[in-house]
């Protein structure tokens, strides 16, 4: 059956929150990801700064010196997503065939809405306006048969665009791209790609399958769908959270155990606030550092009984990132906590002891309070060590890669 599928994504999207608040900042240069003397990368570059070749993903370093004038901002990760709520709300009005991706992008599966809008052109103008009009901001649209030819229709069509790629063009609208512009294709495989002479989709589209296959393997056979416009995977609605985790980068590595357990309470509070917001418990606590080398490491621990409670949470992080510390003597760069195994709570809860069922109501007055004063508006002994050191805002604190902090 012939689909009709969209691709939404929101332009410039941190740096359009950015501006929608602050409009002084509209029409310059722009840059969410932090000052220009912080380590750490553009998160996002608005399109006046990608003129002087800023993308995501450059140091702050060298985007400063590109582009002097360009206006840095740490960002503040809760606007996103909360902007990125209120986008994901106005795609469902318009069809619960909908599958977020990411924090920006979404497809919605459209098949058969010309009847309600007149076009499917005219469907895709009204979400533009209400994006623009409700959010202030501006989304590109690419519309296609299928997901991957949307996605590259967007993407092409950035920014404030509307592309529509008609049924049996797929291949030909493809063809003259650069093979980067394919999803899925990321720096190795162009590498590769580039190596053995394909520069152009179309390019891509012509090599044998069994080439493909013999330089890539199984992914070699998406590789020659994609680049043919093939892609029958479907508009999945989202499946339920699996995981909840938070996590930050540090503006310096650091040895300061202290300060480790504080940044990991705050982390654990973090994860623990949505474990309780999505009515969740929790089976697996796992804990994440990556050292001043950048090696990673993961440590995890299965709770006896499932439970959403902050102290938990962070007790069972404390033990973790203690033998961490002392198996492994290099200062650290990140640290984050995370929760898995996530189940619905059933009447187990009454069987908590009295001390657990303590610790309940307390995170839930906690909660509370947090809701309607802010996330900073009450704190722990251990926490509070972290107010001479990060950017408090209503929110929570501002850590060193808001980007990345969730
Ligand atoms: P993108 O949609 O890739 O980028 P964008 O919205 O800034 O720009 P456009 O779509 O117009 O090309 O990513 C969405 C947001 O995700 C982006 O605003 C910031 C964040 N992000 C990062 O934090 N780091 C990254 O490396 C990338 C690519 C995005
Ligand atoms: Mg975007």
């Amino acid at each position: 059956m012939a689909r009709t599928i969209m691709h939404i994504d929101l332009d410039a999207f941190f740096v359009s929150v950015e501006q929608a608040l602050n409009p002084e900042l509209k029409g310059k240069p722009v840059v969410v990801g932090g000052k220009p003397d912080h380590r750490g990368v553009v998160a996002s570059a608005s399109y006046e700064a990608r003129a002087f070749g800023l993308y995501a993903g450059m140091p702050l370093v060298t985007a400063s010196r590109l582009c002097p004038q360009a206006i840095f901002i740490e960002g503040n990760f809760s606007r996103y997503s909360e902007a990125s709520e209120k986008f994901m709300a106005i795609l469902a009005d318009f069809s619960p065939f909908l599958e977020p991706m990411g924090i920006d992008e979404a497809y919605l599966d459209a098949t058969g809405f010309e009847s309600l809008y007149g076009s499917i052109h005219q469907m895709a103008k009204e979400i533009k306006k209400r994006v623009r009009d409700e959010l202030g901001l501006s989304a590109s649209v690419g519309i296609a048969r299928n997901k991957v030819v949307a996605k590259v229709a967007s993407d092409l069509s950035k920014p404030d665009g509307l592309l529509i790629v008609a049924t049996g063009k797929e291949r030909s609208f493809l063809a003259p791209l650069a093979i980067d512009k394919l999803p899925r294709v990321g720096k190795k495989t162009e590498q590769i790609l580039r190596g053995l002479g394909i520069n152009t989709i179309g390019e891509l589209s012509n090599m044998p399958l069994s080439a493909l296959k013999s330089h890539f393997g199984v992914f070699g056979e998406v590789l020659h769908k994609f680049a043919n416009g093939i892609d029958d995977s479907e508009v999945k609605p989202p499946s339920e959270t699996k995981s909840i985790s938070r996590e930050t980068t540090f503006g310096k590595d650091t040895r300061d155990r202290p300060f480790l357990k504080a940044t990991l309470r705050y982390l654990s509070e973090r994860v623990g606030a949505e474990l309780r917001e999505r009515g969740k418990l929790a089976r697996c606590v796992t804990l994440k550092l990556r050292y001043a080398d950048f090696t990673t490491i993961t440590r995890r621990h299965t709770l006896k009984q499932s439970n959403d409670a902050d102290q938990t949470i962070f007790d069972t992080g404390v033990q973790l990132l203690n033998r961490a510390l002392t198996a492994q003597r290099q200062p650290v760069r990140l640290i984050g906590i995370g929760v898995s195994n996530l189940v619905e709570p059933k009447r187990q809860l009454d069987m908590l002891d009295s001390s657990a069922q303590r610790w309940r109501q307390l995170d839930r007055a906690i909660d509370r309070i947090r809701k309607k004063y802010g996330f900073t508006a009450i704190q722990t002994g251990r926490t509070l060590r972290l107010k001479d050191i990060f950017p408090e805002t209503e929110s929570g604190y501002t850590l060193q890669t808001p980007s990345l902090s969730r």
